[in-house]
């Protein structure tokens, strides 16, 4: 590990397969980052994250290393980067505990997500998904980092973070770094039945999943709500279905969306979708072969994962015990 490069941390929850909103707000992303090679990259698999929904215990470890195969089917490179899971490095949930003390309830109340799931799911409102801010605040403090590349969803949690870090340091003195955002072009994709809702594992009606079959593929898109009219054209409030597609061909065949306006100039929604089809399985399949191949060698994948768990351990652990010097917890 080069320690001198600034510190770059990303997470995934492992709450079943991803989508194509992962792939293009935050994984594609984590690839570029890393091979750019100006950071020293931590991806980890949020599995405590995971538990604040209803869950299958039989269906967890699947969960987990379903994760581990899309970062490196994906292009993450472990020997470059640290792959490694939030709850093999115990650190995560001390520097929970003690983040909490500093946490304003009120602020934590009013965080969207919380608010979101809260309704969608009134029977099941916990503590794990009311602290899951600050939970994301040590994932990120832990380990030092200067930039964190997720989703538009997770800037309010990162916001959470950077306040917290200000806090702490203003009476402990300086412990944490605040940790900015890294935005992709396409921060927030939306669902292919509803453009006006994100594209969310909570909704699959709405996700092109990245194990999806080229048919299946094929299908969704054909079906993806468009607009009234005929023009193939980015106008996010008017034609937000259309604009959602733009958005998805253009991340995925790397030609800006004005390119691909010129292109269909004269052409029809269906003749744009069946061609987006072909962009995304064209994506996609290479990287479904890849993962069925990593999933034959669980030995080797193992093996990747307990590397990546002592390496981030080490960080973590020497950050806890600075932390807990800082605030008087060390008497020995
Ligand atoms: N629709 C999206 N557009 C862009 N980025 C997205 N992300 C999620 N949805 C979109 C980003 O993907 C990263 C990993 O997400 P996560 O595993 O933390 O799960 P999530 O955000 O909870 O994903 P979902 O699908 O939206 O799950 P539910 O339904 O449980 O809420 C993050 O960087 C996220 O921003």
């Amino acid at each position: 590990m080069n320690n001198k490069k600034p510190i770059l941390i990303s997470g995934v929850q492992s709450t079943g397969g991803l989508h194509a909103g992962n792939y293009l707000g935050a994984l594609q992303n984590f690839v570029a980052l890393q091979n750019s090679g100006k950071y020293q990259c931590f991806f980890f698999v949020a599995d405590y994250h995971s538990l604040n929904e209803d869950f299958n215990p039989k269906e967890k470890p699947k969960q987990i290393l379903e994760v581990v195969l899309s970062f490196l089917a994906a292009g993450i490179n472990p020997k470059e980067s640290v792959v490694f899971v939030q709850s093999a490095v115990p650190m995560h949930a001390e520097l929970t505990v003690i983040l909490n003390n500093f946490a304003p309830f009120g602020e934590l109340k009013r965080m969207a997500q919380f608010k979101d799931k809260s309704e969608a799911a009134p029977q099941n409102v916990n503590v794990g998904l009311f602290d899951y801010p600050v939970l994301m605040a040590a994932d990120v403090l832990l380990y030092d980092a200067t930039v964190v590349p997720v989703g538009e969803d997770q800037l309010q949690h990162l916001e959470l973070a950077r306040t917290l870090a200000r806090k702490f340091n203003a009476r402990f003195g300086k412990t944490f770094i605040e940790p900015k955002p890294l935005l992709t072009l396409t921060p927030r994709l939306m669902g292919l039945d509803d453009p006006n809702k994100k594209m969310s594992k909570s909704h699959p009606a709405g996700c092109l999943f990245l194990d999806d079959s080229p048919k299946v593929i094929k299908e969704k898109i054909m079906r993806a709500t468009t607009d009234s009219g005929k023009k193939i054209k980015y106008d996010e409030k008017n034609k937000p279905g259309i604009s959602n597609l733009l958005l998805i061909y253009s991340a995925l065949s790397n030609k800006p969306v004005k390119t691909i306006e010129k292109m269909y100039k004269n052409k029809g929604y269906a003749e744009f979708k069946k061609d987006l089809a072909e962009v995304v399985i064209r994506v996609l399949m290479p990287f479904q072969k890849r993962k069925k191949l990593l999933k034959t060698n669980k030995q080797k994948l193992k093996t990747i994962i307990a590397a990546g768990n002592k390496k981030a351990e080490i960080v973590a652990n020497k950050k806890i015990i600075e932390i807990k010097k800082k605030i008087g917890l060390t008497i020995i």
